[in-house]
């Protein structure tokens, strides 16, 4: 039966043609799907600029504060399916792709991922910005346009590989360059007193940063905010004095150097990089977004001293805190603000989010390094600390504490601090959950804290809801809007209407249907990418994020082989039918993780190619876990793995996205788990092991791994397998030192939590044998996880940190 095609769509029709024949050059006839993407994108943009110049110009007028979100990564995935769900245009696209024979969701699949993130953290800032536009709230989000993004990850041989991500090189079409807006960034050269007194810095090197802007459009298209990214030129992109000299390899090598500076996202996460090029890039996109939210605000309001009246400038951790120093350098140097005055304003205008208390993520600079790069704000640094040691010796503070507040690190080579910076210079500094929250009060930042109290605060993270449950799984999402009314899309505490349903046999079927097309979908995926064949009817047990220590995949792969070894001991056994999913990537320089994700695939083709535990059990790697694998998992998983040792995960946000879609948790008391427990109720989340007052300790006083091994026959079974090269016959001895090195120091208590986690995966096998049970469970997860919402978040941060009303 034919449609009727609406007026809408029709207009579209019309758009997209346009768009086909005039922007990409192509013909209907011959068109691919990426024609048509790109047709179907320019289309869309033109229905968001109109808003978009609205939302500028009521911000003008009404002189709105606007929030400057700082960050090193947006990890936004694509846009195209998100921009028409917010601005309620997917089924007129769809009617409209219709119309000239062409599939939504192919089109839509041609996107590349926008992956210029590593993970939790550049997650987050996505998720932030779509939650700003969508309350209305003025932003713009700072980063760099990285032309190659985070690695792609191929799975040869069960090793993780990687290539470089280009996800440019088709052309962007959500983005305009912004050719008129640019800044000069300085490097190196010396500082120079003027006969006035005052200093000028004449930098060696000038790169010049040129900005780039895509719209982030908010739920129903009511506002528009804008992601501006920098991109690095060489300011003399020919070199012309050293190309007519003869020295055309000289002349390019300094261009290159100069705009390898926007070329690549350091994969590090959780781990500072440490490179020269790295501390390039923070100073570049921190002195590029200041420098450019100071000419907006000298535009609009001429008057620098009002400036924390009109911007908040949110700090995404350290990455960009350099920025405190280079905002008193435009202050001071270049407005010709007076130092104390500039300080209030600094301190007023920034804020910072800590993201880890993991030591190697704290990043700290060497001061030489410094100097050598950016000697002026290596000054400035000097002074500020300055000024910060003597108001804490003056509250009466000892040497022991000055050497713990000060922002020079003197004990591993002289470092600067940027967490310290960071600290200093913001009015508010926020954790991510209320444990992490609590930790950095009670270490990282405990004597900070005695010199400036009152600064730190909580904000615990959340998720758009738009992305995360309408989007990526819109089954669910209509049977929840026909069960309690559409009001749930605007308002998502409405959620907690579903709890009632939590016992209504025919809910929790049509609840547990939806999970099983999930279940479907994600098995062909995951065969046409793996070739392994999974069974929609089993647990689906799910662990996708980086792969780190401390997040612990190697304690699910124990119980993994712990359970392989039960089941072939007894196959008849009545065991629950089971599927291990795992997905996440490693940084290329991080031997150990890289040997956790072989790890995985030599387990899972053992176990999968096991005649004896066919039908019970399946171990899948899915390789290059992003964003759009993600919203492809998160609606197909029954239980979410949330197993780091507790007090090192800082909050975790997959947690989230799992419980919002139904699943269950089995976790420990680790960052936001803890208050997704307090929410769904102990009854329907599985949680085991140390606690974080107990895990401290435990680490840091060392742990007896091999006494808690000899006292578990089944781990000594598990460990002795890996060991002896049942999983790599070809390679016996390919895991031994893994296993060794457990045995030695175990430091992310992997051995200290078995027990507890093999027993609590028992209980969770018990429930999934009580459906009823089961779906109670996962209906009460959906129903009770609204306040993780990232509308929520950005609310407690307006109200408390940016000063900002509500709306
Ligand atoms: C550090 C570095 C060091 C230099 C190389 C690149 C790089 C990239 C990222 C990082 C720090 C990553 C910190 C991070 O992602 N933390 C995560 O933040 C999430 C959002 O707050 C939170 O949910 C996770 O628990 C936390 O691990």
């Amino acid at each position: 039966m034919a449609m009727e095609i609406t007026a809408e769509a029709e207009a579209l029709r019309q758009d997209i043609l346009s768009k086909l024949t005039y922007e990409v050059g192509g013909r209907a006839e011959r068109a691919s799907a990426r024609d048509w993407f790109l047709a179907a994108t320019l289309a869309t943009r033109d229905r968001i600029v109109d808003r978009w110049r609205a939302s500028n110009d009521e911000t003008v007028a009404q002189g709105h504060k606007r929030v400057c979100y700082l960050s090193m990564e947006f990890l936004i995935g694509r846009l195209l399916s998100d921009a028409l769900g917010n601005l309620g245009l997917t089924e007129a696209m769809r009617q409209a792709l219709d119309g000239v024979g062409v599939d939504l969701e192919e089109v839509c699949a041609q996107e590349p991922d926008a992956a210029l993130g590593n993970g939790g953290l550049g997650r987050l800032a996505a998720c932030f910005m779509e939650s700003m536009a969508s309350i209305g709230i003025p932003a713009v989000g700072y980063g760099i346009r990285y032309e190659n993004g985070l690695f792609r990850q191929l799975i040869q041989d069960g090793r993780q590989m990687e290539v470089p991500e280009d996800w440019l090189s088709l052309g962007n079409p959500w983005e305009f360059e912004r050719s008129g807006i640019t800044y000069d960034i300085g490097f190196g050269g010396h500082v120079v007193r003027r006969p006035d007194g005052g200093l000028v810095w004449h930098p060696g090197e000038v790169v010049r940063a040129i900005a780039y802007d895509t719209p982030v459009v908010g739920w129903r298209g009511h506002w528009v905010n804008t992601l501006r990214l920098w991109s690095a030129r060489a300011t003399d992109p020919l070199h012309l004095d050293a190309f007519n000299s003869g020295d055309h390899v000289g002349a390019q090598l300094t261009r290159m150097q100069a705009e390898a500076i926007s070329r690549v996202l350091y994969p590090g996460d959780e781990n500072a990089a440490g490179q020269e090029l790295r501390l390039r890039q923070e100073y570049f996109f921190a002195s590029a977004s200041l420098q450019d939210l100071i000419q907006r605000h000298l535009r609009l309001y001429g008057d620098i001293a009002t400036l924390a009246e009109k911007v908040a400038v949110q700090l995404n951790d350290t990455h960009p805190a350099i920025g405190v120093a280079e905002l008193m350098r435009l202050l001071v140097d270049v407005q010709g603000v007076e130092w104390d005055r500039a300080w209030d304003i600094a301190r007023a205008t920034f804020s910072y989010t800590n993201h880890t208390l993991m030591p190697e993520a704290l990043e700290s600079w060497p001061v030489a390094l410094m100097e050598r790069l950016l000697p002026r704000n290596m000054q400035i640094i000097y002074l500020i600390n300055a000024r910060h040691l003597e108001k804490a010796r003056q509250q009466g503070a000892n040497d022991a504490l000055l050497s713990a507040v000060s922002l020079i690190d003197e004990h591993h080579g002289r470092r600067v601090r940027m967490g310290h910076l960071a600290f200093v210079g913001s009015h508010k500094i926020n954790g991510v959950s209320a444990l992490h929250t609590g930790l950095m009060r009670s270490t990282v930042f405990a004597e900070l804290d005695r010199v400036c109290p009152g600064r730190i605060t909580n904000k615990t993270n959340g998720i758009t809801f738009r992305r995360w449950l309408m989007r990526a799984n819109p089954g669910l999402t209509s049977l929840i809007v026909e069960t309690i009314g559409p009001r749930v899309l605007d308002e998502p505490e409405r959620l907690a209407d579903l709890a009632p349903y939590a016992r209504d046999a025919a809910f929790q079927r049509a609840f547990a249907a939806q999970r099983r097309k999930a279940k479907e979908s994600l098995t062909r995926l995951v065969r046409a990418r793996t070739g392994v064949m999974l069974d929609p009817a089993s647990l689906f047990d799910v662990q996708v994020k980086r792969i780190h220590e401390y997040k612990r995949q190697l304690l699910n792969i124990l119980h993994t082989v712990a359970l392989y070894n039960s089941m072939r001991a007894q196959p008849m056994g009545s065991w629950v039918p089971q599927t291990k999913i795992f997905a996440g990537k490693a940084a290329p320089s991080y031997h150990q993780a890289k040997l956790i994700i072989r790890l995985a695939n030599d387990v899972g083709k053992v176990i999968n190619s096991d005649p004896t535990v066919r039908d019970l059990l399946r171990v899948v790697f899915i390789p290059n876990y992003n964003v759009t694998l993600a919203e492809s998992i998160m609606p197909a998983a029954d239980l979410s793995e949330q197993i780091s040792t507790a007090g090192l995960e800082a909050s975790g946000t997959g947690n989230m996205k799992f419980a919002l879609n139904g699943a269950l948790t089995i976790g420990t008391l680790d960052g936001a788990n803890i208050e997704i427990s307090e929410r769904v109720g102990l009854e329907n989340i599985f949680i085991f092991g140390l606690r974080a007052s107990e895990a401290g300790p435990l680490r840091r006083d060392g742990y007896d791994a091999r006494a808690a091994v000899a006292g578990n026959d089944e781990l000594r079974g598990v460990l002795d397998a890996i060991a002896s090269g049942v999983f790599s016959p070809e390679e016996p001895d390919r895991y031994r030192a893994l296993v060794e090195g457990l045995l030695a120091h175990d430091n992310f208590l992997v051995t200290a939590d078995f027990a507890s986690y093999v027993a609590t995966q028992r209980q969770v096998a018990q429930r999934w044998g009580q459906p009823a049970e089961w779906w109670r469970s996962a209906v009460l997860n959906t129903a009770n996880v609204a306040w993780f919402s990232s509308d929520r978040t950005i609310r407690e941060y307006a109200d408390e940190i940016w000063d900002l009303p509500v709306r």
